[in-house]
This record gives structure tokens, sequence and C-alpha cells, in this order.
């Protein structure tokens, strides 16, 4: 995409041709239960795609689970949020400021800002727009390098506010169950451990579902993350059916008046419809307990994988009836505009954004925040 080739934007202005063990869970927590209470066939294990070995020891469940310091505060995130996102402010804010000041201004510099942006994952839609409000102000009133990054924060700010939504677990439901999906090493794990540890800090009693039944490293890190919040974890034989553990989690979370249930699944590929199938399946079973479950089914979207996580969204949308988004690894990339690009194509919710794989690492997504950090404009 960042190569297509296109009009220059001076052309298109201008008219001319250039242009992480559970807290050892109650012993009822744990049951190894074999039938399915759905009656539903049991998953083939072989079904799952593995994309990366599996975690044997405590050593690497322990670095699946990566301990960090947990106390939060707003200016302490705001500094995370800026060191996450510097890959790619450093490209675009710097990039931007050497554009701007060129003592030329012309339809070349326009076309290398729309190209920066466009390098940055924005999309072209969005790189278009925003390059022509820079030219648009530029004409106007002249603008520095950080006039230009104030109106590119500006116009991705007024993108990302209406798909800045918080997740809001307040709807009465108990209780509250959060289906969490995504592709293999996405994030999803991790997350729900970042969200546990912020709901039980929220004065919110949490439980966990390790619905990734298939591999023993996937369950011992959701424990790991159970242990380190003290929120039970609901647990089933490898090779479970995971529609029959998600249907029991609920049955057991609303018997014990827990407020929210995470329910972690296996990684799967896109492209595998058996295995969105099996998806629709948990989200088809889980309602047999509660007509309105899952009342969240949050897509875990990995920041670094590009483009991709455009056809990740379509897809899981589609099959697994996504109400909302979470993009984690920010801090692995210098393409964060890729959010912008999601943004703007589905208009779905972005909960909450990832800049680290420590547990304060995960917060509610702030439009405005991102959009200045993304440029490098300071938010203090
Ligand atoms: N740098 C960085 N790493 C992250 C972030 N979120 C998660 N990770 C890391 O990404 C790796 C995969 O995370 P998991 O939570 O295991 O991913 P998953 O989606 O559960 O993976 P599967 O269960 O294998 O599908 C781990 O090493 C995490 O620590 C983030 O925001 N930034
Ligand atoms: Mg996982």
């Amino acid at each position: 995409m960042a190569d297509e080739k296109k009009p220059g934007l001076f052309g298109r202005l201008f008219g001319g041709k250039t242009a992480d063990e559970a807290p050892p869970p109650a012993e009822e927590m744990v049951p190894a239960v074999e039938e399915t209470p759905s009656g539903l066939p049991e998953s083939p294990p072989d079904e799952r795609i593995i994309l990366r070995p599996e975690a044997e020891d405590e050593d690497e469940v322990a670095a699946l689970a990566p301990e960090v310091e947990l106390p939060r505060e707003k200016t302490g995130w705001l500094a995370r949020l800026t060191r996450g996102l510097s890959r790619t402010s450093e490209k675009l804010g710097s990039g931007i400021a050497d554009l701007f000041t060129k003592s030329k201004f012309d339809a070349a510099t326009l076309d290398e800002l729309e190209d920066l942006l466009i390098q940055a994952d924005l999309g072209l839609e969005a790189a278009t727009r925003i390059t022509e409000e820079v030219g648009r102000q530029r004409h106007e009133r002249g603008l520095d390098g950080e006039g230009v990054r104030r109106v590119v924060a500006a116009e991705v700010e007024k993108i990302l506010s209406p798909v800045a939504t918080p997740l809001d677990v307040n709807t009465g439901a108990k209780p509250f169950v959060i289906l969490v999906a995504g592709v293999n090493g996405s994030g999803k794990t991790t997350t729900i451990g970042k969200l546990a540890q912020k709901f039980i800090a929220d004065g919110k009693s949490v439980m966990l579902a390790a619905g990734d039944t298939f591999r023993a490293a996937a369950v011992e890190q959701l424990a790991v993350w159970g242990e380190r919040t003290g929120a039970p974890v609901i647990r089933k034989d490898i090779g479970a059916d995971a529609s029959g553990l998600a249907y029991e989690a609920v049955e057991k979370a609303r018997a014990a008046g827990v407020d929210i249930l995470l329910i972690d699944t296996a990684g799967r590929l896109q492209n595998r419809a058996e295995l969105m199938q099996e998806l629709e399946k948990i989200a088809r079973v889980i309602r047999k307990v509660d007509a309105d479950a899952p009342h969240a089914a949050l897509l875990v979207l990995d920041a670094t994988v590009g483009q991709n996580a455009l056809s990740q969204v379509d897809l899981f949308q589609k099959t697994a009836g996504i109400t909302g988004l979470v993009m984690t690894k920010l801090d692995g990339t210098a393409r964060g505009g890729i959010l912008v690009a999601v943004a703007e194509k589905f208009g779905l919710p972005i909960h909450f954004i990832g800049v680290g794989e420590g547990v304060n690492d995960l917060e509610p997504f702030d439009a405005g925040e991102f959009s200045r950090a993304l440029v490098g404009l300071n938010n203090a």
C-alpha cells in the first residue's frame, strides 16, 4: 500500500499533473470435567496452528507473563505511551520537522509528507486528507514543523475520537462476560492478565477462563496471571472442548457472584474457517447460560502486523461478532499509524492499547493522547 502509485497531492490540490499457577484457584474452581455440557463434539487438537514453540518449564512460562511494577498513575502512563510510540513518532515527527525546516515549500514537500504518513501505515485515505489539510493551513497561515505536527495530530484525533470508547463493564450484567479473540501471539493472554489487574484495582471481582485448551503452556500462562492478580482460573484438561469450558466458566462465575469473566481463546489464523467457527460456537454455547453473553467480544490486534490487521478485523468481525478492539505492541513498530487506518476503515470501538509487556503497559484508549504521541508532541 505504501508503495502504491498515486497522483501527487499538489496535483490533486491545484489541478496540476504531478502530484502472562492459578491462585491455585479454589479446588471447586478447577474441575477437570470430561463431558461437554453443550454436547457438542470436541475439536481435535491438531486443528490449532502453533506459531511458536511451547513453553514447558516455569522460567519460560514466567517469561510469557512478565512481572512488572504495579502502581499506575496518569503521568506514568503518558511517559510509557510516549516511549512506547517513540519508534513511530521518531520517524514521523522528525520526518515532518526535516521537511518543514526546508526553506522551500512546494508540491514535493506535501507529497513527501503524504508518503511519511503512508509509511507510518495511516492508510491512503487518511494520509491524503491530512496532507490536504496541512497544505490548506500552510497556505492560509503558514506553518512551521511544529505547526504541521499539530495539524496532523488534530486531524488524526478527529478520526480517532469517535472510536475511543471506554469498555463499559457496569451494565448490570453479572457476570459481565468478555470473550477475547485474535490470531496467534497477538497478546490475548497478556491483555487478559493486564485487564484482570485493572478491574480488580477498580474493586471488581474477576474470574478467568483458560479457553485455550490446546496448549498446556497457554493454560499455565493464564494461571500465572490468575495467581498474580488473585483471580480464580477455570481450566480443564488439555484437549477439552473450548466451548464446553466457556459454558462452565459462565455458570461458575454466575454461581460465585463474580463481576467480570474474561475468557481466553486459542490463537487462530483468520483464514482457517473451522477455527473461526469454533469461536462462533463458544459464543453460541455461552448464550445458553446467558442470552446476552458475551457482553463484549474483543479482538486483540498486534500493531506490528501492519496492514494485515485490516483483514483480521474484517474476518473476526464477520464471523466472531467482534464488539471492540485492543491494539497491542504499539511499542514494537514504527508504523503505529495502523491504528488510525483500522479506525478509519471499521469504526469499531478501540477500548485499550498496549505499549509494552508489563501490567501497566495497557490503558484505555484516549484519542488526543495517542494522536499527540504519534507525532512526538509533548503530552504533558
Ligand atoms: N512489546 C509488547 N509485547 C507485548 C504486548 N502485549 C503482549 N506482548 C507480548 O507478546 C507475546 C505474546 O503475547 P500472548 O499474550 O502470549 O499472546 P496470545 O495472543 O495469547 O498468544 P497465543 O495464545 O499463542 O495465540 C508475549 O511475549 C507478550 O509479553 C505489548 O503491548 N507490547
Ligand atoms: Mg494466549
